[in-house]
């Protein structure tokens, strides 16, 4: 497939940047950019030499969800099936972002409202600017909370302010969202990209296997029993404890050094 302008790629050491770019549209999802999106997700599970993603948007927003001019949703007056769209679009991103072992950063450089809220809270480590709003817009359009809300929302905030965010649709500021436990920090407008930049390119000098096994064993907890658990963490850590970066820590630690983790 012909790459798209909808989502900007670079790659820059061993951190690939994805940026939605259709920034007159608030980054909205079309179809061409939900299909570019995908690939670019498979580009990063099956490059080796990505070892971090990191997700933001062009221009003033981070993503207003699924463009509702597009033919595919619900502008003309004949009923459409939306549960194709999620079935052929959202629920394989939210997926691939879900399933990727390696970490995926999330700057949320401003408003990003229904699924664009979604995809950016399924990334494991979400920075957003101190303007940044997150709104579950569904409700204003009669539709619910999708690209994983109904799950997510509910185990990061409890029933309360998961259901009052995704019946009011009011926006959280990035503040209050770090403040509720939402996402991992807030940062002053101008600051957002730096730091984003570089917690992306810490991450990718990580110790890669072993970050991907971390996050598949917090995310299998969500539904684990603590004995199904303590079984996994010991089948992962047998597999981490195999791994090239893991006889690079230790000897790094024993040898007062740094570690040079080469991801395997
Ligand atoms: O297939 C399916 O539909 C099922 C899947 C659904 C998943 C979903 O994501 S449903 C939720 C869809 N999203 C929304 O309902 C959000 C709609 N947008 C807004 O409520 C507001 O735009 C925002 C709160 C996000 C931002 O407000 P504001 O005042 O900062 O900006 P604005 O002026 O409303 O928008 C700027 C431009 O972007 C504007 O275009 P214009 O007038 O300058 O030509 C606006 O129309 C456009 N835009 C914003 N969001 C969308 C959009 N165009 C198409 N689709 C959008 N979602």
């Amino acid at each position: 497939m012909a790459e798209s302008d909808t989502i900007d790629m670079v790659s820059d050491g061993n951190v690939l940047t994805l940026t939605l770019n259709r920034p007159d549209k608030l980054n909205s999802f079309n179809d061409e950019m939900h299909v570019a999106f995908r690939a670019a997700l498979e580009r990063a599970r099956d490059d080796s030499d990505v070892r971090a993603v990191l997700i933001t948007g062009a221009g003033r927003g981070f993503c207003a969800g699924q463009d509702l001019d597009s033919l595919n949703s619900g502008g003309n007056s004949a009923p459409v099936d939306l549960g194709a769209t999620i079935e052929t679009f959202y629920n394989p991103a939210l997926r691939l972002i879900r399933s990727l072992e390696k970490p995926v950063v999330c700057a949320v450089n401003g408003v990003a409202a229904g699924a664009g809220a979604n995809i950016a809270l399924a990334c494991d480590i979400v920075l957003a600017a101190r303007s940044a709003k997150f709104v579950q817009a569904f409700s204003m359009i009669g539709l619910i909370p999708d690209a994983g809300g109904s799950w997510n929302l509910p185990r990061m905030l409890g029933e309360p302010r998961a259901k009052a965010l995704a019946m009011l649709a009011e926006p959280i500021d990035g503040q209050t969202a770090a403040d509720w436990g939402m996402i991992w920090k807030a940062f002053d407008d101008a600051e957002l990209m730096e730091q984003a930049n570089k917690l992306a390119r810490r991450l990718a000098g990580g110790p890669t296997k072993g970050l991907g096994l971390t996050k598949r064993a917090i995310q299998a907890a969500a539904t684990n029993s603590l004995d199904t658990q303590l079984d996994l963490e010991r089948d992962l850590q047998r597999e981490a404890g195999y791994t090239a970066d893991y006889s690079e820590g230790v000897a790094a630690f024993l040898g007062k050094r740094k570690p040079e983790f080469r991801g395997q």
